[in-house]
């Protein structure tokens, strides 16, 4: 039986990871940072029903003593790094703790696999945000990188670490550059999910506005649950690589508002509010990946359209609502 390690268990990623591997027949280990919370930690996997199958170890990723702990009682065949301050807006107000985890925090845990788990596969959350101010129409793994935001800068430090491992150690480390992907399980500050809640809130009466930042921007936005896979196939090549994970199909926010508000039958324009404290310092415009390294060496491609997805999460944001009384 295969063990997995993966840090950001507990995010959007996480849970989707653990469900597919455990699907699979993996052991799944998950570093838990403490919190006072812990009521609510684990509820994606309880979402998704696995809370019980997913064995929690404690440990944060700016320690390294405890990833060095956690990866020598898990001896773990495959160790995937999830774990991010991973919202961009709040990366200007945190820039140095988004460093330190972000970027620092893949460098321990690079560090302490070199140390205590030489031969277990890496697999680091690269990201669509190292594109920022696009240098081609189309991103793929040859596009050069123009980071826009402090987040983007230190994804582009861990992406370069996990290279720089692999070429300097020969760890099999391999980084997936992924564009947007979302789910109903997506955090709520970030934009598809802020509005789905937003349509399922008002369609329930219990707002009627919607307040949003850039409405121009666009995004090559797919479904996680098919990212996911495309993180594991990456791990059970012979050789270690970087992919990009995409549709090819860029959206704006715009039409996101629209689609999701035609979902309840609604007219987005009668509720959509633009708002400047949702702005950012400087924006990424347009993102648009080009997956078909991932497609012609992985065999992989997203599945989920757009549509779909906009109809799944409006109506986990309706039935939530409605679970609670609404
Ligand atoms: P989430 O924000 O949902 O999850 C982030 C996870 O990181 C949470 O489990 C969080 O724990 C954990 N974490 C935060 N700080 C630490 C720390 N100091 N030590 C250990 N764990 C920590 O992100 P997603 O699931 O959406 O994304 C997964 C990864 O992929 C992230 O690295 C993200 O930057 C990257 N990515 C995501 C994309 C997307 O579209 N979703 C696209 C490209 C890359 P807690 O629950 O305690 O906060
Ligand atoms: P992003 O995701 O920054 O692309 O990073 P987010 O959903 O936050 O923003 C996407 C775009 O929507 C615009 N926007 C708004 N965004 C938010 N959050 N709230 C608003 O009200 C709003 N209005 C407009 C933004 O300006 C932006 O252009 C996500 C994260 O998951 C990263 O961790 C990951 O690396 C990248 O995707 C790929």
């Amino acid at each position: 039986m295969k063990r997995a390690l993966i840090t950001g268990v507990t995010g959007q990623d996480g849970a989707y990871l653990s469900e597919f591997l455990l699907k699979r027949g993996y052991e799944v280990y998950g570093l838990l940072r403490r919190s006072a919370s812990s009521d609510v930690v684990a509820e994606r996997l309880r979402w998704l029903g696995i809370q019980d199958d997913v064995r929690l170890i404690d440990g944060n990723l700016t320690d390294i003593s405890s990833l060095i702990r956690a990866l020598q009682e898990v001896k773990p065949d495959e160790v995937y790094n999830l774990g991010a301050q991973s919202f961009v807006k709040a990366s200007w107000n945190q820039p140095l703790l988004t460093g330190n985890v972000t970027a620092m925090g893949a460098g321990n845990l690079l560090e302490a696999v070199r140390l205590v788990a030489p031969g277990a596969r890496f697999y680091q959350a690269s990201s669509s945000e190292m594109y920022g101010k696009i240098q081609e129409a189309r991103q793929s793994e040859s596009t050069p990188f123009y980071p826009r935001s402090p987040y983007a800068v230190a994804k582009l430090y861990a992406h370069w670490l996990t290279v720089n491992y692999r070429e300097s150690f020969g760890l099999h480390a391999s980084s997936g550059i992924l564009f947007n992907h979302e789910s109903p399980l997506r955090g709520i500050e970030f934009v598809t999910r802020k509005i789905t809640d937003g349509v399922a809130r008002i369609k329930l009466g219990l707002a009627d506005e919607l307040r949003m930042g850039n409405l121009e921007a666009t995004r090559d936005w797919g479904h996680a649950r098919d990212y996911v896979q495309g993180m594991w196939l990456m791990l059970q090549q012979d050789e270690a690589d970087d992919y990009v994970l995409a549709t090819g199909r860029t959206t704006s926010v715009r039409e996101f508002c629209r689609m999701a508000f035609a979902h309840v039958g609604l007219d987005w324009e009668a509720y959509v509010k633009t708002d400047s404290t949702f702005l950012r310092p400087a924006e990424v415009e347009v993102l648009m990946g080009d997956a078909s390294k991932a497609q012609r060496k992985l065999g992989w491609a997203a599945t989920t359209s757009l549509e779909e997805m906009v109809a799944e999460m409006v109506e986990a944001d309706l039935a939530r609502h409605k679970a609670r009384g609404a």
